[in-house]
């Protein structure tokens, strides 16, 4: 606890959680969960490049607390607030951009950043990540869009890293999607945030067993989690647009940020995908 008080009083994010833009009013589609967005889901519409929403985006410049990055977001005012994700890329990596079209068009506001410097390690990631977390619900352009309770976050390699490390330090958070993730020497015993775990089987300089799959069995029994393994995946395959990445990436966020049981399908029972080697989870939700 006291680590986590630390972290966010460094970087402030508690404040503007506790104190954040409140609970999303509904839309007419709601039915029953005020956080639902978009139309019913299919396989067809979490594969496609784009969803339902249309989108638009911002370039956020370097100077709060991260290297800068895109902002994309729907345009649709007429729904109530979403849920908010930040996506930060690995060790001499430029910002993921695709990223941002990809979830956003879903219903999601999307920052894709850069990090401060891009040798960053993954404990200087995870404070830009809370950094650029409190950035999008205080001051950013969409910050009137989002809700500030429902808040996601995604990393590739030393950003999963930071993804992980990020969760432990706010334990509000609603999401976590470490992708490929490296780390050096760490568990995350104290993660309690629904955390979508994807690994590659081909991935030689985050290796899933040095890396992905003992931070999975580190995060303890009783938190949702899952385990995705990309079939013959090398390190890289997170920095390009792949469909496996994105469908489960949306159905969790999803199920998770917006509380959007819709998306169980694709998530429970463990899916029979023949792009994945492994794939784990703890099903049914709770
Ligand atoms: O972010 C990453 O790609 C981490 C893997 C790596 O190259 O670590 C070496 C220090």
């Amino acid at each position: 606890m006291r680590r986590w008080r630390k972290l966010m009083a460094a970087v402030g994010v508690a404040a503007t959680i506790a104190t954040g833009t409140g609970l999303a009013t509904t839309g007419a589609s709601a039915q029953g969960n005020p956080y639902q967005r978009g139309p019913a889901p299919t396989t067809a519409s979490i594969e496609a490049p784009t969803g339902a929403f249309g989108v638009t985006s911002t370039t956020v410049p370097a100077g709060n607390g991260f290297g800068g990055g895109t902002l994309t977001y729907p345009t649709d005012t007429s729904q109530g607030t979403f849920g908010a994700v930040v996506v930060t890329p690995g060790f001499l990596s430029p910002e993921i951009k695709w990223y941002g079209p990809r979830l956003a068009s879903q219903g999601f506001v999307v920052l894709t950043i850069a990090t401060n410097t891009v040798w960053d390690p993954p404990a200087t990631r995870a404070t830009e990540m809370l950094a650029a977390l409190r950035f999008l619900v205080e001051r950013s352009p969409a910050k009137n869009r989002i809700d500030g309770a429902r808040l996601a976050l995604m990393g590739h390699s030393m950003g999963g890293g930071g993804t992980l490390e990020a969760a432990e330090a706010y334990p509000a958070l609603k999401a976590a999607i470490p992708l490929e993730p490296w780390d050096m020497g760490k568990t995350f015993p104290a993660v309690r945030t629904p955390t979508l775990i994807v690994g590659g089987q081909s991935d030689w300089i985050a290796s899933v067993g040095q890396h992905a799959i003992p931070f999975y069995e580190s995060i303890p029994a009783g938190v949702n989690k899952a385990y995705v393994e990309l079939a013959g995946g090398s390190h890289f395959v997170p920095m390009s647009p792949n469909v496996t990445i994105a469908k489960y990436s949306i159905a969790w966020l999803k199920r998770f940020v917006d509380n959007d049981t819709r998306y169980d399908q694709f998530l429970c029972p463990i899916p029979q995908d023949a792009a994945t080697s492994v794939f784990k989870g703890t099903c049914p939700h709770t």
